[in-house]
């Protein structure tokens, strides 16, 4: 493939300089802002995420704020999950929907104090959906993109790493909790969070000034404990089941079509958008399930997955897969896919087309590991 040049409409993350340094040697772009995915070697990527510790820059996983006094209620307005009881300090994984309960995004949703909430987005322009909704609604809270970057450190050392940053503290942290801190100087936001299953936080950066600093930082911290750059990991994320918002969705998907049923609150007192084409859905059960596949025989590899690729069963469509990866833990190929529901329930037998040919697949519940 050609390079994709730059321009000022691609944003560049606060962390860039030092992760060209580091070696980045693939970009994607996400939210208009480059994003790092490999520094060269994916295996080796890949062990440090599952042994030691991966530094990633996830600058583009950019916040929409919700700042003043009905922030909570146009947060709420804006989530289909109950958020009655959150606290300031949690976050929570939340689906986004329209009017007719397609997903429009799958943040995480954390509340700042009474006043202010961050979403932390997937790759989609919530600004103009949250400032229009906020507006149209006249609630009365301001709507922005702050200066906010995510720095994640990802593994089985990331709390030992933060630990020694920040104190013993962070071993209290739950899941999503997070806590306002500085490091150095440098203002932050601590989270547990992080979209791997092998644990590790994110440093969320207050001052885009200082992203070299910060990452330089904590790459000197983590050298006892083996750091080295690294990227949201294609390969753990699909052992995990992890969705990925736009490469696993497509812009009519619902909610459940994308696994997130344990997230949404339909039976519930509170309002949001969507909730009525949710209730419909869940009345009428989803078309189409969320699910992991593994593949039988021999899939080639690498299968580089440029579009979604037809699921065939009976001699016809049933759904479409959109990841596919050889897993070094499981020792076969496995993939996630949207496929009909009565077949995910009965754990049938498709087949996926590839390129060397029609490949029987079984579909298997997430996640895989
Ligand atoms: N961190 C931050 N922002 C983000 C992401 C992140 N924005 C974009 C994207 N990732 C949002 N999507 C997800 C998807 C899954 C998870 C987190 C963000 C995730 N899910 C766990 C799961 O599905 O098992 C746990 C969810 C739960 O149990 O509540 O972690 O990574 N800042």
């Amino acid at each position: 493939m050609p390079p994709v040049t730059t321009t000022p409409r691609i944003r560049k993350s606060p962390f860039y300089d030092a992760t060209v340094a580091a070696g980045a040697t693939t970009f994607t772009i996400y939210n208009k802002m480059f994003m790092p995915l490999s520094y060269g070697d994916l295996a080796a990527e890949y062990d440090r995420l599952i042994n030691t510790v991966a530094l990633w820059d996830v600058g583009c996983e950019r916040q929409v704020e919700l700042l003043g006094p009905d922030a909570g209620r146009l947060a709420q307005r804006l989530s289909a999950r109950d958020l009655s009881g959150m606290q300031v300090g949690q976050g929570k994984y939340v689906a986004m929907c329209d009017h007719d309960g397609r997903l429009l995004n799958d943040p995480i949703l954390m509340k700042l104090d009474e006043k202010r909430y961050w979403f932390s987005l997937a790759d989609a322009d919530m600004l103009l959906w949250c400032t229009a909704v906020g507006r149209e609604g006249g609630f009365d809270a301001d709507v922005s993109e702050p200066d906010v970057s995510p720095l994640a450190i990802q593994g089985p050392q990331a709390p030992a790493l933060a630990a020694d940053l920040f104190g013993d503290w962070i071993h209290d942290l739950k899941y999503f909790w997070f806590r306002e801190t500085e490091l150095n100087g440098i203002p932050l936001v601590l989270c547990r969070s992080g979209w791997s299953k092998q644990g590790g936080f994110e440093l969320f950066l207050q001052d885009g000034a200082k992203g070299n600093e910060l990452y330089e930082g904590i790459r000197a911290a983590g050298t006892r404990y083996g750091i080295g750059p690294g990227a949201p990991n294609h390969v753990e994320r699909v052992e995990s089941g992890l969705l990925s918002f736009g490469g696993d969705t497509t812009p009519d998907s619902n909610p459940f079509e994308a696994g997130m049923a344990r997230y949404v609150d339909t039976a519930t007192e509170v309002d949001y958008i969507g909730k009525a084409a949710l209730e419909r859905i869940v009345a009428d059960g989803p078309k189409r399930l969320f699910t992991g596949l593994i593949l039988e025989g021999e899939a080639p590899s690498p299968w580089p997955l440029a579009e979604r690729t037809p699921i065939v069963a009976g001699g016809r469509q049933v759904g479409t897969l959109s990841a596919v990866v050889h897993s070094p833990r499981l020792g076969r190929t496995i993939g996630l896919a949207q496929i009909e529901t009565a077949l995910v329930e009965s754990a049938a037998t498709v087949e996926v087309k590839s390129p060397t040919g029609n490949l029987h697949a079984l579909v298997h519940p997430l996640p895989f590991i």
